[in-house]
């Protein structure tokens, strides 16, 4: 039976009764922090009831279970969530109101739990709502960080990393699970031992051991009583540290021990798309891989005597490559601890793993040193050996003769581990996500393995939940949809199709832009309060949130504002509507034209902002640490939605969707699920330009791209080009963002110039945007547009795509939770 929270009046004196029982205070006495930790427990109380129902379901009907294997799970906040997601946030908003606190300040007592650097983490967190919220059962699988992402800090305009300290104290979500402790083992080498009847047993010694303990989160469905389980993993030594081991001569390996411990789950590695090739990165791998898998397999045991049929009951999504030593790692399991030969092992596992491909970037393919593996991992890299080996026999079979080949689609070659190309031999089910990055894995990037195996391939778009970037994070729309066209959409995004009926409704159409107006206003005031900057509402909000990187250009559209600004000071007269220019990323610490990058927006922003003579009318805010709780205020404030990446280089996005969801318009290129956001719309709702990925793909094969020749022929370009470089926004060092300028013209010639096109799309992004600015002066077809991207928002729910996994993939069974 699902438990329901209590009423006002009851979560009121819980509330109080809590802050005494865990605080020895009166409620008037108690702190912020205090007040959101006894809200917690209650929350908690009504979680914990839920999630007990979840598991004796699981237990009595025995259903087929996913285990998303990811090394980033960026869950957010969960307090805000799961009082949504338990149909309690009016409730105890208002017993919050009753008690005289503001459950916003409330909220913002919880640390942001930043386990995932960005798309993809984020991604992950929204399909495990979805999962609980269309009852299937699924787990989490991933690394408890102790240090997440860095918090960002904006000094002088560089961009400083401060460690993240979440669990300085008590995370109240989480519940440590001493009791499905596994061992993990690192290093050492392996024993040959030759069986009576002939086979060979391999036995692991010397070796380093971390024990793995479980920290289970509770992720809630929405109003169903379902609480699903992520399950993240930390690490302690095998033995604690002792005189009797230093006495026997183990002083070193019970130092190695504890060491190898304490490091292994101790921080995330900042990297988006880009991999550093760290070894204790391919320890965090394995250690999380292999708790998982062991968990996953004790809890079938414990119901199931044929571990033959596993594939009935599990699967393993791999979320990229991050987690591919899972195909190894449970070949060693099955063959080494379970008894089974090669074959039988192989057919269970190539049943059990599924992949999913999230980017074609190069640098972001992961590539292990076979050294550091082999060493790092005996007996996984034996198993990998084989499958290398009876892969290639694979290729020659199908292929003939095609030595070419068999080299480029090795797993192992160039003395490298190739994760993605384990990734896809052993996995039933490749996915692409979004239509065109699916189209481009199978043609281009992995082209060879689609030739190979192209039933595997399909495609699965990405998608968001609207319960917390709609419902959390912009309540006063979601109110306003719930009047309009009632609650259905919270589970079935399509249904905000039914707002067609109001696109030419004048009153609805200025209900509409008031509540962004609200929002706008809220966004202001925290632009204000965290950055000094006096912005107007009523200017258009023109917003960028997203990690930095070149290839997602905010580099053009930094360049465009300065373009913009040139424009307005050589015609002071010229009609422009207020434009604020709202900047939010994160750059990786190590990644030095990222972060020369973000120190140009805010030298641009000084400049512009304080020069009176242009009348307020570009303002340039840089919003520091961008994260998930200052951004779903950030999305129900924008207008105009930058989704500007180098066409076929971002696999997907999802933050465009999130924009779309709010009502706001995307200026963007035919890149990812932009591509498809365009064909929901129609041309009139969404503004296109640049080069297409077909385009970009020839330049690049064909190497005939030139950016001298476009800046030859465009003096706007030539001017702020030359801005770059001769102190305009560097009075005291015009030498500053030299690396930029050369990056794009390589007047040095140490390197491809412009990799991501910026020049190249510079001009059609210019004159695209003066259609915008032009919409914006006409009221209701700004709100016409705006409005039409909310009702045309249902496919990129992350409900649809859950739904697609499983019937195309997973092949899950309903929970029934009566
Ligand atoms: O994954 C998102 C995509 C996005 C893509 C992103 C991503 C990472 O955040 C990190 C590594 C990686 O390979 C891909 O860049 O386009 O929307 C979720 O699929």
């Amino acid at each position: 039976m699902k438990r329901q929270m209590p009423s006002t009046r009851e979560i009121e004196q819980e509330i109080v009764g809590r802050v005494k029982t865990m605080f020895r205070k009166d409620f008037e006495m108690a702190t912020k922090e205090e007040i959101y930790r006894a809200c917690a427990e209650v929350v908690n109380d009504v979680v914990i009831d839920n999630w007990l129902t979840t598991q004796k379901s699981f237990v009595q009907q025995d259903p087929k279970c996913v285990y998303y294997m990811s090394m980033e799970f960026l869950i957010g906040r969960l307090l805000g969530n799961n009082m949504i997601n338990m149909r309690g946030y009016t409730e105890v908003m208002d017993a919050l109101d009753e008690l005289g606190v503001d459950i916003n300040e409330v909220e913002d007592q919880e640390p942001d739990p930043a386990l995932g650097n960005g798309g993809l983490g984020r991604l992950a967190a929204c399909f495990l709502d979805s999962l609980a919220t269309l009852q299937y059962p699924a787990y989490g699988c991933g690394i408890r960080y102790h240090y997440g992402m860095f918090k960002q800090k904006i000094e002088d305009g560089y961009q400083q990393e401060v460690p993240d300290n979440w669990l300085q104290t008590r995370y109240p979500f989480e519940l440590q699970r001493t009791e499905y402790e596994f061992e993990v083992r690192f290093g050492g080498w392996v024993r040959y031992d030759s069986q009576p009847d002939g086979t060979t047993k391999y036995i692991h010694e010397g070796y380093n051991a971390v024990i793995a303990t479980p920290y289970d989160l509770p992720v809630t469905g929405f109003d169903n009583g379902m609480v699903n389980t992520l399950m993240i993993w930390d690490a302690k030594p095998k033995e604690v540290f002792r005189l009797d081991s230093f006495e026997k001569g183990d002083y070193s390996r019970a130092v190695e021990d504890m060491n190898l411990a304490r490091n292994l789950t101790e921080v995330l590695y900042p990297n988006d798309n880009h991999i550093q090739g760290k070894e204790l990165r391919l320890k965090q791998q394995y250690f999380f891989v292999s708790a998982s898998i062991q968990r996953a397999l004790a809890k079938y045991l414990r119901y199931h005597k044929d571990i033959k049929k596993l594939p009935e009951k599990v699967v393993f999504q791999m979320n990229d490559t991050h987690p591919t030593l899972t195909v190894a790692e449970l070949m060693r399991i099955l063959m080494d601890v379970h008894g089974l030969g090669w074959d039988e092992a192989w057919e269970i596992t190539t049943h059990c793993v599924a992949y999913t491909n999230h980017t074609i970037m190069s640098e972001a393919l992961e590539k292990w040193p076979q050294d550091i593996f082999k060493r790092l991992l005996p007996r996984v890299f034996m198993i990998v050996e084989e499958i290398n080996r009876r892969f290639c026999d694979e290729i020659r079979a199908k292929f003939p003769g095609d030595e070419d080949r068999v080299h480029r689609m090795a797993i192992l070659a160039d003395d490298q581990v190739k994760m993605a190309h384990m990734a896809i031999a052993a996995s039933y089910s490749v996915n692409g996500v979004a239509a065109l990055h699916t189209e481009i894995l199978k043609n281009v990037s992995l082209h060879d393995f689609y030739e190979m195996y192209p039933e595997k391939f399909n495609n699965k778009t990405n998608g968001i939940t609207q319960r917390r970037f709609l419902m959390h994070g912009n309540y006063k729309l979601s109110d306003w949809v719930i009047k309009k066209i009632g609650r259905g959409w919270i589970t079935d995004l399509s249904q905000m199709k039914k707002l067609e009926s109001f696109v030419d409704d004048k009153k609805s159409l200025d209900e509409f832009m008031a509540i962004k107006l609200d929002n706008k206003k809220r966004l202001a005031k925290y632009i204000w309060e965290h950055n000094g900057i006096e912005v107007d509402p009523n200017s258009i909000f023109d917003v960028q949130v997203k990690r930095l990187h070149e290839y997602k250009r905010q580099l053009l559209n930094i360049l465009h504002v300065m373009y913009l600004y040139n424009q307005i000071k050589e015609n002071p007269e010229m009609d422009f509507y207020p434009t604020t220019f709202i900047f939010g990323a994160k750059a990786s610490a190590g990644y030095e034209n990222a972060k020369l990058i973000i120190k140009l927006i805010n030298n641009v922003a000084a400049v512009i902002n304080n020069d009176k003579s242009i009348d307020d009318k570009i303002k340039v805010v840089f919003i520091e640490d961008y994260r998930v709780s200052n951004a779903e205020w950030i999305f129900a404030a924008a207008d105009v939605s930058e989704q500007i990446s180098t066409a076929s280089k971002e696999a997907s996005g999802t933050g465009n969707m999130k924009f779309m969801l709010n009502g706001a318009v995307t200026i963007g290129t035919m890149d990812g699920a932009n591509v498809e956001m365009y064909q929901e719309l129609g041309g009139e709702n969404i503004y296109i330009f640049g080069m297409s990925s077909d385009e970009v793909i020839a330049h690049e094969k064909n190497n005939d791209y030139n950016p001298v020749d476009v800046m030859n022929g465009n003096h706007h370009i030539q001017k702020v080009l030359q801005q770059l470089v001769n102190g305009n926004y560097s009075i005291d060092n015009p030498e500053l963002f030299r690396p930029l300028y050369n990056s794009l013209l390589n007047t040095q010639c140490t390197a491809k110039a412009d990799t991501y096109f910026v020049l190249k799309d510079f001009a059609s992004y210019c004159e695209t945007y003066e259609k915008i600015q032009e919409a914006y002066k006409d009221k209701y077809k700004w709100a016409k547009m705006a409005l039409e991207n909310v009702a045309h928002v249902g496919k990129f729910s992350s409900d649809r795509t859950i739904q697609e996994y499983v019937d195309d993939i997973w092949h899950l069974d309903k929970l029934d939770l009566k």
